[in-house]
C-alpha cells in the first residue's frame, strides 16, 4: 500500500520549526460529564433522544480524559509531539450558563500546566459544538444572544490562560457547527431548516470576528485562527450543468467560510441562490469577520463529487459516490492530492500567510492482533500520503507550518458512536487500556527522527 516515495518522509523535510501533534475535542474524549461542576451540553441532549446515535451511545464516558489526562499527555510527549490541539468544554466553565465555575476552569489550567511542562505547545480551540444546553434553549447559534455569551466566555478563557496559552481556534469546522447541527439534523441540536443554518453560520462567523480583539487585548503575543472543514469539488461530469452544480457546492460549502474571512464578502451567487434565505446581518460584521488573523487551519478528510440535480435542496445538486475510488470504513473517498490542492488554492485565491492542518485522519475497522498490537496499514498508509501530499503543497510555496493528525485516540464519533476509530492510539473502552497503534508508532518515529 506505500509507495518508495511516501516512506522516503522525515520530520526534517518539513523544517525545524514545523509543529507536530494531535487534535482532539472536549466532548469526544472528556466523559465526566457530570463532574466538576459542569453541565449539560447540546450533544448530552442529543444523545438521548432515541435514533440520534448510531450504536446508541454518548461521550458521558469517552476516554475518560477528565481522569487519564496525565497519562494522556504521556503518550503524546513520549510520541514526540510539539503541540497539542483540544477543545474547551464551555459547559464546564458556567455553572447556570453565567457565574464562571472555578472547578471547569481549573481542569483546564491543569492541563495547560501539565502541555507546558511536556513542552508541549497548548492549542485551544474555543468552540467544539459542545454549546451548553442552557443557551440553545434561548435559541443556540440562530440568536446574536448565543453569540455575546460566546464572547464572554472568549474574554474569561483568554483572561484566565492567556499567559500560558498563545495559540487560540476561534471555532471548529463553522460549516458543521450550522449545516449538520440546523440543516440535515445530523449533529446536535438536530433542527431542520436551511434559513436557520445560514442564519447560524453567520452569527458563528460573526462571533469568530468579534472574538479577535478580545483575544489579542488579553493575550498580547496571541496568534488566533480559525478551523475550517473544506473539500475539494469535483462535477461529476463535463457537462456545463454538472461543472455549474459543482460550483454551487463550492459556495455553500468553502466559499462562504473563506471569502469573507479574506474580506470578499459572502459570495455573491451563494447569496443569490439564497435568496430569502440569506443571512441577516448586524452593521460591521463583515468589517469584524474580515479581521485579520494569524493563520487559518484546515480540517482535510475527502473530496466532494457534485452532479447537477434541478430542484434538488436549495443548491440544486447532489453528491455522487464515484465507484472503484479508494475509500475509509467510514466510506470517505482516500484522496490525498485534495490536500494539495486546496492548500494551494488557499494560498493561491486568499494569500493565507500561514496555515496548519489542523485536522487530518481516518477511520478503519481495528481489531487488537492476539499479541495484543494493532496492525492498521490502511491507516499508516493514509497517514503517509497526505503528509506526502502537504509536503508536496510546501514545494508549491504554500506556507503550512503544522499538521495535527485526527486524532490521539479512538473517542466518540459524534453521530457514529464508537464505530468510527479515527485514534492513533486504540482505545478498548471497556478498560480504557490505550494502545499505539502501527500508524501511531510510525508517526512517533517519524517525530522522534528514528526511521
Ligand atoms: O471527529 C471529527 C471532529 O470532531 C471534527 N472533524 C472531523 C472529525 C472526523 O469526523
Amino acid at each position: 500500500m506505500t509507495s518508495n516515495k511516501d516512506q522516503d518522509l522525515q520530520r526534517s523535510d518539513f523544517g525545524a520549526d514545523f509543529l507536530w501533534g494531535c487534535a482532539t475535542s472536549s466532548y469526544q474524549i472528556e466523559g465526566a460529564v457530570h463532574e466538576g461542576g459542569r453541565v449539560e451540553s447540546i450533544w448530552d441532549r442529543f444523545c438521548t433522544q432515541p435514533g440520534k446515535i448510531r450504536d446508541g451511545s454518548s461521550g458521558a464516558v469517552a476516554c475518560d480524559h477528565y481522569h487519564r489526562w496525565p497519562q494522556d499527555l504521556d503518550m503524546l510527549k513520549d510520541m514526540g509531539a510539539n503541540a497539542y490541539r483540544f477543545s474547551i468544554a464551555w459547559p464546564r466553565i458556567y455553572g447556570d450558563g453565567k457565574t464562571p465555575n472555578e472547578e471547569g476552569i481549573a481542569f483546564y489550567e491543569k492541563l495547560v500546566d501539565g502541555l507546558l511542562e511536556r513542552g508541549i505547545e497548548p492549542w485551544i480551540t474555543l468552540y467544539h459544538w459542545d454549546l451548553p444546553q442552557v443557551l440553545q434553549e434561548q435559541g443556540g447559534w440562530a440568536v446574536r444572544s448565543t453569540v455575546n455569551a460566546y464572547l464572554e466566555y472568549v474574554d474569561l478563557m483568554t483572561r484566565r490562560l492567556g499567559s500560558r496559552v498563545r495559540h487560540w481556534i476561534t471555532h471548529n469546522e463553522p460549516w458543521c457547527t450550522a449545516m449538520h447541527g440546523y440543516w440535515d439534523g445530523m449533529h446536535a441540536p438536530g433542527m431542520k431548516d436551511f434559513r436557520t443554518a445560514v442564519q447560524c453560520s453567520h452569527n458563528v462567523l460573526a462571533s469568530h470576528g468579534l472574538a479577535l480583539p478580545i483575544i489579542r487585548r488579553n493575550v498580547p503575543d496571541a496568534r488566533v485562527g480559525i478551523a475550517l472543514s473544506l473539500h475539494p469539488t469535483y462535477a461529476a461530469s463535463d457537462s456545463a450543468e454538472d461543472k455549474a452544480a459543482a460550483q454551487r457546492h463550492d459556495g455553500l460549502r468553502n466559499r462562504w467560510y473563506l471569502d469573507p474571512l479574506y474580506g470578499k464578502g459572502y459570495p455573491a451567487d451563494t447569496l443569490a441562490l439564497m435568496g430569502a434565505d440569506a443571512p441577516k446581518m448586524e452593521a460591521g460584521d463583515l468589517e469584524a469577520i474580515a479581521r485579520k488573523t494569524d493563520f487559518v487551519g484546515l480540517n482535510y478528510y475527502f473530496p466532494e463529487v457534485i452532479a447537477d440535480a434541478p430542484g434538488h435542496g436549495p443548491l440544486h445538486g447532489r453528491i455522487v459516490h464515484p465507484e472503484g475510488v479508494e475509500r475509509t470504513a467510514f466510506g470517505w473517498q482516500v484522496a490525498p492530492e485534495g490536500l494539495t490542492d486546496l492548500l494551494v488554492r488557499i494560498r493561491r485565491d486568499y494569500g493565507a500567510q500561514e496555515v496548519y492542518v489542523t485536522e487530518n485522519g481516518s477511520s478503519y475497522e481495528d481489531v487488537p492482533g492476539p499479541d495484543g498490537t494493532v496492525q492498521d496499514p490502511q491507516r499508516l498508509s493514509y497517514l503517509q500520503r497526505h503528509l506526502a501530499a502537504m509536503r508536496e503543497a510546501m514545494r508549491q510555496g504554500v506556507p503550512v507550518k503544522g499538521y495535527f493528525a485526527w486524532s490521539l485516540l479512538d473517542n466518540f464519533e459524534w453521530a457514529e458512536g464508537y464505530i468510527r476509530r479515527f485514534g492513533l492510539a486504540y482505545v478498548d473502552f471497556a478498560t480504557q487500556q490505550r494502545t499505539l497503534k502501527q500508524s501511531g508508532q510510525w508517526y512517533r518515529a517519524l517525530l522522534k527522527g528514528t526511521r
